[in-house]
């Protein structure tokens, strides 16, 4: 049996994500969580906030509070609305841990004495005023390739353009607005990657992934692959350890950070040490290897043989982690686990424009809860139709109207009636008792088949992280359903034939749990609810085992259902009028 190791890129931490952040990472990620976990299989999925990086620094300059205290108020925040969408991880860290200070430092002292570090002198923006180097946003200026006047020293928002600060056209501090700006040379740590091509190649090429992904590692190694400075001129970090600065002959280095990308990716495993630490009271080893034994057996070494090792993120970070990553590990000459499978994702845009944080374009994670807030399982409703529009093969649109329509249609309209309706016949019917099951027909037998052949589909689905097909794959389960009642007709036979369409019924009832069983990874709360419908408590259904195939049970472990009710209450088109509104429904 594998053991699955899965981690969905880390959502930065300022601010609250948009749908696309969502649907481009952790709820992909945690579908295959619990597939994974349903299925058997030892499972850890780890996720956390990205803590670093001159955006959080700065954002906690505004907020007057200092850095770690404006990244804890966040990552509460971001923690909750997680929770709300029920993403099951095994643990939500932070890249700011002192478990992650401790691995970080390790791996760079790990590629000093592989020999692939070096220190080059960069020519870098100084500002007298502010008393301090002026990387990334905190320098702005216009930009040089559009004539943006606001554009940032990485970015430039009005073309889009990635920037390096000493391109900006009249630059000033972001912090004062002091245009009083002279370069200066600043000592940065360089990781000779370049050096590690052969390596990084044999390794991809050997590798099975997905095309977009491969295809993306592929043309970075084809350009070149660049060395890259993992140092940056600010306080807010993990910082250089003495040790190294000097080792490198440059004991100022001791007063930089690492560079947010480098010390982001070494965050899964220091996550998992955070996991490791926080469930089974393992303390992080302060001598030697930074890696307590339960961490140890995900991430390090030959008790990894079992681990297939899957990770979850957007296109634009697939070069961190095909290559930047990867070559840490490599370059480190230790026996780090490496992705075997490399799920990455294209964008959702909003009505074919960009979501986009800072213009407010688009829905955000919690705003999306809340208006769904009045019904239990509204969370399942963005699940699913997030999952069924999900951007694999291409860009995908989010539209309201779409929304609804999935969300009427497949929800409420398919599985929602095929439910309602059956019970509702069965306690008709058969009040408090199951309808006794009788012998099977043909044309159930034909059903059962058909069912069958859907599950191994929609399992099929599953293993390889297809989440569009695994959508599908599920929705014709449930219409098979739907199908079998339409053409069985139990409230006509009941007149004539009563065993017969207490076979029926019986028949239906038991494709309920299974179907529960089968959307679980998708709408985990709404199979809860199917689930408590038959009396299974939370724990016979945490998790429900992924079944191998449906057949028809002679002995039950559940009860008549006793509540009907509407399990997908449908969304009006009053609702989407006010939130078309209210959001938008057109392209910024
Ligand atoms: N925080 C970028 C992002 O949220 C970055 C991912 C880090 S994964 C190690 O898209
Ligand atoms: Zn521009």
């Amino acid at each position: 049996m594998q053991r699955h190791l899965i981690t969905s890129a880390i959502p930065y931490v300022n601010g609250v994500k948009h749908l696309g952040n969502i649907i481009g990472s952790m709820l992909p990620a945690d579908v295959f969580a619990r597939f994974c976990r349903a299925t058997g299989a030892e499972t850890l999925y780890i996720c956390g906030t990205d803590d670093h990086g001159t955006p959080a620094e700065i954002a906690a300059k505004k907020a007057g509070i200092p850095p770690h205290e404006f990244v804890a108020q966040w990552y509460a925040v971001q923690k909750q609305i997680y929770a709300g969408y029920a993403l099951s991880f095994d643990y939500f860290g932070q890249s700011s841990s002192t478990a992650n200070h401790a691995l970080t430092q390790h791996f760079a002292r790990a590629l000093h004495q592989a020999g692939l570090l070096e220190v080059r002198t960069q020519r870098m923006l100084y500002s007298a005023a502010d008393g301090r180097f002026l990387p990334d946003r905190y320098v702005e200026g216009t930009c040089p390739k559009c004539g943006y006047a606001k554009a940032r020293g990485d970015q430039c928002d009005g073309c889009g353009s990635v920037l390096t600060p000493t391109e900006l056209i009249n630059p000033y501090s972001s912090i004062s607005g002091s245009r009083e700006l002279e370069l200066r040379d600043s000592p940065h740590i360089f990781f000779k990657q370049s050096q590690l091509v052969p390596q990084l190649r044999a390794w991809i090429d050997a590798q099975d992934w997905p095309n977009l992904s491969k295809s993306i590692a592929y043309k970075w190694l084809d350009e070149g692959l660049e060395d890259r400075g993992i140092t940056r001129d600010i306080a807010w970090g993990v910082p250089v350890p003495a040790d190294l600065a000097t080792a490198l002959g440059e004991p100022e280095l001791a007063n930089k950070v690492f560079y947010v990308w480098f010390d982001a990716p070494i965050g899964y495993i220091a996550m998992t040490q955070q996991w490791a630490t926080a469930v089974h009271g393992e303390a992080q080893p302060t001598q030697g290897l930074p890696l307590s034994p339960q961490a140890t057996r995900w991430w390090y070494g030959d008790a990894t043989s079992d681990v297939t090792y899957t990770e979850f993120m957007g296109k634009d970070n697939v070069y961190f982690h095909t290559l930047s990553f990867p070559g840490t590990l490599i370059g480190s000459t230790e026996p780090w686990k490496k992705v075997d499978s490399l799920k990455s994702f294209n964008w959702l845009t909003y009505y074919g424009g960009k979501f986009s944080t800072s213009l407010g374009v688009g829905i955000f994670s919690d705003t999306a809860l809340e208006l769904l807030q009045d019904i239990p399982n509204g969370a399942d409703y963005w699940r699913y139709y997030l999952l069924a529009r999900a951007p694999e093969a291409d860009d995908s649109e989010f539209r309201w109207a779409d929304f609804q329509s999935v969300v009427n249609k497949d929800l409420a309209d398919v599985l929602g009636n095929f439910i309602n309706r059956t019970t509702t016949l069965a306690q008709k019917y058969f009040p408090g008792s199951l309808p006794p099951l009788g012998e099977l027909t043909d044309a159930d037998q034909v059903m059962i088949g058909k069912v069958n052949a859907a599950l191994a589909k929609l399992t099929a689905a599953h293993q390889h992280t297809e989440l569009r097909r695994a959508v599908e794959e599920t929705r014709a389960l449930w219409v098979l359903g739907n199908e079998y009642l339409a053409q069985q007709e139990p409230w006509q036979v009941i007149k004539t034939d009563p065993s017969r369409a207490a076979t029926i019924l019986h028949v239906a009832l038991q494709l309920m749990p299974f179907y529960a069983a089968v959307a679980a990874p998708l709408i985990p709360l709404s199979a809860a609810m199917i689930a408590q419908r038959f009396g299974l408590s939370a724990k016979d259904f945490n998790p429900l085992p992924w079944p191998e195939k449906f057949e028809i049970l002679t002995t039950l472990n559940y009860q008549p259902p006793t509540t009907s009710g509407i399990l997908f209450p449908k969304i009006t088109d009053e609702q989407i009028a006010d939130w078309e509104v209210r959001f938008g429904n057109q392209k910024v």
